[in-house]
């Protein structure tokens, strides 16, 4: 009898047995009497050879076999058998001695890009150059045009299921801190994080804007006395700039809880998370780490038992000891933040690190400032090779001081006037934080841009696929 089988549980204890397998034609070759076909599936590559023998492989199979179109997906029936050695640049450890072939879909003869170019490194095109052979350099526009042929790769592969285990670790860190998972709506009235860089739409009439994060919601849910809530669902930036990090719509893994004394009581919780996290991507991702590593090579992440804090005052110390000067109170740039991020690595060893107590002049009007200087804020971001991919703060929960800051910061208070009336019924003393999905797995495997790590990314210039 035959039995369905995955390419890649395919092994010597098959030998013998029957098999069928469903996969793409991953290379093939077929001329006379032999036809070699290397079916691919889950990442997994078997070579299929289809040799000429009476009442079973005809010529007419053999030329068949031979016009099959790269990435068209077969249905391969044959006997598993242990060859004298293994077949170089494939998987599993045996062949297939095909009696049947099916063409179940067929691909176009010519794809809009070469498997083999778009998984090809850096380093391999930069070898093939010093060798005089022209491979062909698919570029991020080719790659992002035909994204579903470019997500094939196995390092695009591997970038998704590490995306998706990060938000697991995620969901289960919190969860198992006493965190509910709830859904805020996208559709709102006004902008939660200011006013710039919104979506503005129409809703049956009314104006609406695309949320930029679920802000305002986490902390309603606070006052109704959820206690501890987390959510992942996408945010909406209308972005201008055309840079390697910001993208328009992002995934945001948001959480906020009540505090008792400190806003340090986040920083715990979000420290532990976040070891979870990395440690459950270094043992359970490792394949997926490797396979990324082979097209991008890259240093892991460094990262301490116990997260290092700096002060906010404590990194501009830091750039002035190495001879750059900053203004206090004012945030640091790009390059200033990636240089900090150097110098903290040298001084401290880790890339993962927390700078906190902000300037209130800094961040968002939503944010505490410090009891003891009402300049400076209960606020922090967080850093992985000096780019942030964090940002979180106790938030204000008195009604009058929230107007207060509102309106300093330019922002129309009737536009948040169901937010603000959700402390005046009593509300606890709270803080949470935001992260970017796509920032995470970006900078834990050094990718050189965000748009490897979004599925279909929308930036300012792209809508499509
Ligand atoms: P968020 O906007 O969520 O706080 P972010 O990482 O996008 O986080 P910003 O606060 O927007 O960071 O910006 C941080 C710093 O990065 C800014 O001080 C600015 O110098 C720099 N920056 C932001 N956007 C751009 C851009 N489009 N091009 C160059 N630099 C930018
Ligand atoms: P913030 O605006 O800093 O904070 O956003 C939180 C995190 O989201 C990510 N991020 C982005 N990722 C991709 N493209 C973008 N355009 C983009 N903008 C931001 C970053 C950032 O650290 N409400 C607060 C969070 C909070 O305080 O709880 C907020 O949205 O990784």
């Amino acid at each position: 009898c035959r039995v369905w089988t995955n390419v890649g549980d395919l092994g010597q204890d098959h030998s013998g047995q029957t098999v069928l397998v469903r996969g793409r034609v991953h290379t093939v070759r077929g001329k006379g009497s032999l036809g070699f076909l290397v079916v691919r599936e889950a990442g997994h590559t078997v070579q299929c050879v289809a040799a000429v023998k009476e009442n079973v492989v005809s010529k007419g199979m053999i030329k068949y076999v031979g016009k099959l179109n790269k990435e068209s997906i077969v249905d391969v029936e044959g006997v598993v058998v242990v060859p004298p050695k293994p077949v170089e640049g494939t998987s599993q450890p045996v062949e297939l001695h095909v009696s049947k072939i099916y063409c179940i879909s067929k691909a176009a003869v010519q794809l809009p890009i070469n498997l083999e170019d778009a998984a090809r490194s850096e380093l391999d095109l930069q070898k093939g150059e010093q060798e005089g052979i022209q491979y062909v350099r698919v570029g991020q526009d080719t790659r992002l045009n035909n994204r579903v042929i470019d997500l094939r790769t196995p390092a695009n592969q591997a970038i998704f299921r590490i995306q998706c285990q990060v938000s697991a670790l995620f969901r289960q860190a919190l969860l198992d801190e006493n965190f509910v998972e709830l859904h805020t709506p996208k559709l709102i009235a006004g902008a939660s994080e200011g006013g710039s860089s919104v979506f503005k739409l129409d809703y049956k009439g009314q104006p609406a804007c695309l949320a930029q994060s679920p802000q305002l919601h986490k902390q309603m849910a606070i006052c109704a006395d959820f206690g501890r809530v987390f959510e992942i669902g996408p945010v909406f930036r209308a972005e201008d700039s055309f840079t390697h990090r910001h993208l328009c719509e992002f995934t945001g893994l948001d959480f906020e809880m009540e505090i008792k004394e400190h806003y340090f009581e986040v920083l715990d919780v979000l420290e532990k998370v976040f070891l979870t996290i990395f440690d459950g991507l270094n043992t359970k991702c490792a394949k997926q780490l490797e396979a990324i590593n082979e097209q991008y090579p890259f240093e892991p992440l460094k990262y301490l038992p116990q997260t290092l804090r700096l002060t906010f005052a404590e990194g501009v110390a830091i750039l002035k000891e190495a001879g750059i000067e900053v203004d206090p109170m004012a945030d640091f740039n790009t390059e200033t933040e990636k240089t900090l991020g150097k110098l903290v690595k040298e001084r401290y060893k880790t890339d993962f690190y927390v700078l906190h107590r902000y300037p209130s002049g800094i961040r968002p009007f939503y944010t505490m400032p410090c009891w003891d200087d009402k300049s400076y804020s209960n606020s922090f971001d967080v850093f992985i090779r000096g780019e942030e991919i964090i940002s979180g703060a106790q938030r204000i929960h008195d009604p009058e001081l929230l107007t207060k800051r509102a309106t300093e910061c330019g922002i129309d208070v009737k536009s948040l006037t169901t937010y603000i009336d959700s402390f005046r019924y009593g509300a606890p003393p709270h803080g949470g934080a935001g992260v970017g999905l796509e920032r995470v797995v970006m900078l834990f495997c050094a990718l050189n841009n965000i748009r490897k790590t979004s599925l279909f990314p929308r930036d300012p210039q792209r809508l499509a696929p």
